[in-house]
């Protein structure tokens, strides 16, 4: 009877504090930083309310309810409030009553406010907090919601449930569960099944080529997808009012454009100088995101390279070396031998185009593992 105590105390501690990592050792910001990065991790970033609490509770777990913790966020020379990485914070500032108030340029979380956001001296040293860093932008929400919920927590935090769209997803997906102590956890990911049985994304997209559901699932016990714990988090059919915690990432799964027009290896060297790669396109989803891209950024008309090329054996294959299978939307008569690289050729709606690869055109990057 005591070790069954013992061990669910053991547990609800370690929950508290996975995920984010808390250091005592006190800091100025910018030493709190290089801190985190130099572990592989980053200062965390306190962007909605389900990490507020996160963090709050790691605080509070470690009597430090009464400390001010330095968080990421600090004023840039423009007088905005940005990441470390120079990206404006988002819509989510619990700042304190009547902060910022112009006392400093770095944000910290403030003791006698309970913890809420303070601009204070960047020099001034205090205990700090690392979060995992998840190169897919994904972020792990750990209160448990509905499907439908969950989805409107990620919208409402300018993302969408993930789109687990291929195995470099999967893999990113995994890691964050695994980093966060949610290895033997359900969530709930993308995708439901629609009123004609297809699986679809909240966006209406096929779900197709990269299907990694468990054997023997789907089995009809229920139309949201899930990534099921008790078999490796593969895909699972189930119940869409089930509440479990859930992943958000990018809608636009971190793809960037870039205009100034270069062969299809520059472009892939400069996507890698950027800590990206040429953008895979690997479904229905990255396909519709990347073509509405081109469009709200003026190159609807415009020839675009994406992550693919020939090798010496004549497959196409991405640059991981992949060969790309399944979601192949080249235009019809394509690839007709014109060229070993990829484009999106604009006079056909951007399908897919074998072209010469030193032709210059502008291009999209997408995350990396
Ligand atoms: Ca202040
Ligand atoms: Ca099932
Ligand atoms: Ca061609």
């Amino acid at each position: 009877m005591n070790m069954l105590v013992i061990s669910t105390v053991f547990i609800v501690l370690c929950q508290t504090a996975l995920g984010l990592e808390l250091f005592q050792e006190a800091k100025s910001h910018s030493e709190a930083e290089k801190s985190c990065e130099a572990k592989g991790m980053v200062l965390v970033l306190d962007s909605n309310s389900d990490m507020h609490s996160a963090i709050l509770s790691l605080l509070s777990s470690n009597g430090l309810d009464s400390t001010d913790i330095w968080i990421n966020g600090h004023q840039n020379c423009q007088g905005n409030w940005v990441d470390n990485k120079n990206k404006a914070l988002g819509s989510y500032q619990p700042w304190a009553n009547g902060e910022p108030n112009g006392s400093g340029k770095c944000l910290q979380l403030w003791a006698g406010m309970g913890h809420a956001w303070d601009d204070t001296p960047c020099s001034v040293t205090k205990p700090y907090v690392c979060d995992f860093v998840s190169p897919f932008g994904l972020h792990l929400f750990r209160e448990a919601k509905s499907q439908g919920d969950a989805q409107a927590t990620c919208e409402a935090n300018g993302m969408t449930l993930v789109i687990d769209t291929n195995k470099h997803t999967h893999t990113a997906i995994l890691s964050l569960l695994e980093n966060n102590g949610y290895g033997d956890t359900d969530v709930w990911i993308n995708g439901n099944q629609d009123g004609s049985g297809n699986w679809v994304t909240s966006d209406g997209d096929e779900l197709m080529c990269y299907l990694p559901w468990q054997d023997g699932e789907p089995n009809g016990s229920g139309t949201c997808l899930q990534l099921w714990a008790a078999v490796g988090h593969a895909w699972d059919d189930t119940p869409c009012s089930d509440t479990k915690p859930f992943i958000c990432g990018p809608a636009d799964f971190g793809f960037k454009v870039f205009g100034s027009a270069k062969s299809h290896s520059e472009a892939t060297s400069f996507c890698e100088s950027q800590g990206m790669i040429l953008a895979l396109d690997s479904s229905p989803s990255t396909h519709s995101v990347i073509l509405s891209m081109l469009d709200s950024h003026g190159y609807g008309s415009t020839d675009i390279w994406i992550n693919g090329n020939q090798d010496d054996n004549g497959n196409w294959v991405d640059s991981y070396g992949d060969e790309l299978t399944c979601y192949l939307p080249w235009q019809s008569g394509e690839p007709n031998g014109s060229g070993s690289c990829l484009q999106l050729w604009a006079g056909v709606g951007h399908k897919w185009d074998d072209t010469p690869c030193t032709v210059t055109k502008p291009y999209v990057c997408g995350p990396t593992e």
